[in-house]
């Protein structure tokens, strides 16, 4: 019986964040410490995430109405993006500049409801950087909010508008808060 070291001979199909470990007649893919994954995929983002300064964003580019796009960032694992210090909001100025057009207005997850904003996680509402006289919504179904890319203002829009969005996952390599 000839054993093969798939491992050694490169045969496996580990990823690149695995350590390939031999074993008689096969072999096994072990995701490396900090890395989540079932050892053919191994990330500190969730799939269809990737890492940007420490937090895990998606950029959607086919367009979809708000609650849509909150659907389909959930069923990803993540929800739309939610801007809750100074440094989230400037990493996601960069995250846009990379991905999206600057004519694009794109959804995060915000909803004004009760007289006031909500992020879709429940966490505080603190930073603020909506365009002037769109902190309030600009019409009555207007209360679901975007991105402006061009002058990365927020503004809000009624939800049926269809827009790229982005979705944000917690990293799997930390605790969630
Ligand atoms: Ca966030």
């Amino acid at each position: 019986m000839t054993y093969i070291d798939e491992c050694k001979d490169g045969l496996s199909s580990c990823h690149q964040n695995a350590s390939c470990i031999n074993t008689p007649g096969n072999y096994a893919c072990l995701c490396n410490a900090g890395f989540t994954g079932d050892g053919q995929w191994c990330a500190v983002c969730p799939r269809e995430f990737r890492e940007f300064n420490n937090s895990c964003y998606q950029y959607v580019s086919a367009g979809q109405g708000w609650a849509n796009a909150s659907n389909t960032c959930t069923a990803q694992g993540g929800h739309l993006a939610t801007i809750t210090s100074e440094d989230e909001k400037a990493v996601l100025v960069e995250f846009l500049a990379e991905h999206a057009h600057p004519s694009e207005r794109v959804w995060v997850g915000a909803k004004y409801y009760d007289d006031k904003w909500h992020w879709v996680t429940g966490e505080d509402f603190q930073v603020d950087h909506f365009y002037v006289g769109q902190r309030v919504p600009y019409r009555p179904k207007y209360q679901y909010m975007f991105i402006c890319v061009a002058s990365q203002f927020w503004c809000n829009g009624p939800q049926n508008a269809t827009q790229p969005f982005i979705c944000e996952a917690e990293r799997q390599d930390r605790h969630p808060q």
